[in-house]
């Protein structure tokens, strides 16, 4: 704030700075145990993937070892992640997700 132009010479110094929030990577993680149809359910529910793509998805998670399954502020990353943790818990599978600031 309180930059209201003044010398040219320091424009590149004085450049108003807009600050973005940081966005968050929120990822699933292979397992051998999850069942694949249970990883498609959560990236549908959670996810708001259509049947293909979550199906997609999960294979990149089983092939590769995890896969990014959406970008979010951080209040809503944490809750994507509670929610999917939350949810394999109940019913007992070890699936895994986390985030981590992009
Ligand atoms: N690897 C699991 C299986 O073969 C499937 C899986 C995919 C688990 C993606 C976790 C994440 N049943």
């Amino acid at each position: 704030d309180e930059d209201e132009g003044g010398d040219p010479s320091l424009a590149l110094k004085t450049r108003p700075k807009t600050k973005r929030p940081p966005l968050y990577k929120v990822m699933l993680l292979n397992d051998d145990y999850t069942p694949m149809e249970f990883v498609v359910h959560v990236l549908e529910r959670f996810f708001h993937m259509s049947h293909a793509q979550a199906f997609e998805i999960m294979l990149t998670v089983h092939k590769k070892g995890l896969a990014v399954v959406g970008v979010f502020s951080h209040e809503i990353a944490e809750t994507k992640v509670t929610q999917v943790m939350d949810f394999a818990r109940r019913h007992q599978h070890p699936l895994q997700c986390t985030m981590e600031k992009e």
